[in-house]
């Protein structure tokens, strides 16, 4: 008898606003994969619990200030740490649902100014998601669910350049096809029903398709 591999798991980004309830949508979504028969793991960018995400956090709560193209190549290797494990993951039949990912890293900076490109540059050759769910929510939804936090970026002109920034990314072509856009103002279960949605899109896409890399 010869055992038969596990059909690879399935790579689903979380993008979107801050306050767009991304981490609640995540671990509602973990917990439907494992109902549905899928082994899971959950993988939040950034990670913080490495080295490089020491660094990361203490930039994050201003702890330290880091020089804009340095933290952006920082957020950039925290994920090229961790890739080889999205990889051997998704080999071995795991699903992996990030919550954000290399879209965060460049609209992030990119709304500080940086040049797209340059920002995008050292993501190519990451995984590539085989669907990208982004939960989007208007202004005034969001002004709404109350203020921000104390963390860098959480200022409204901030918030307000990267939801441009995500608008662009999202048109661009080397990766259009992978977004599904779900509106983030209505109650929990019914953003949960409209991401499941988006994802079985993934998953099928996943059953016909080699996991790809970032172009
Ligand atoms: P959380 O609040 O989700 O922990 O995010 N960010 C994130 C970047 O600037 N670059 C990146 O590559 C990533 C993944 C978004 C913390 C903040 O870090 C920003 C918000
Ligand atoms: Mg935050």
């Amino acid at each position: 008898e010869t055992a038969t591999a596990p059909p690879r798991g399935i790579l689903i980004a979380i993008e979107g606003l801050d306050r767009a309830g991304k981490s609640t949508q995540c671990a509602l979504l973990v917990e439907r994969l494992q109902q549905s028969g899928h082994k899971v793991r959950l993988q939040k960018f950034p990670d913080r619990t490495t080295t490089i995400g020491t660094l990361i956090n203490s930039y994050l709560t201003s702890a330290t200030d880091i020089d804009d193209h340095t933290i952006h190549l920082l957020f950039s290797a925290n994920r090229w740490e961790l890739a080889h494990s999205i990889r051997t993951d998704i080999a071995a039949g795991v699903t992996v649902v990030l919550d954000r990912y290399m879209y965060s890293g460049v609209v992030f900076s990119a709304a500080k100014g940086l040049d797209y490109e340059y920002c995008r540059g050292p993501e190519v050759g990451l995984p590539r998601p085989d669907v990208i769910v982004f939960m989007d929510l208007d202004e005034g939804e969001a002004a709404k669910r109350g203020g921000f936090g104390e963390e860098r970026y959480e200022v409204p002109e901030v918030q307000r350049r990267v939801r441009e920034m995500f608008r662009m990314m999202r048109g661009d072509e080397r990766d259009a096809g992978d977004w599904g856009v779900v509106d983030a103002g209505a109650e929990v279960g019914v953003v949960a029903e409209r991401v499941w949605g988006v994802v079985e899109r993934g998953v099928e896409f996943a059953r016909g398709n080699e996991l790809r890399s970032i172009q």
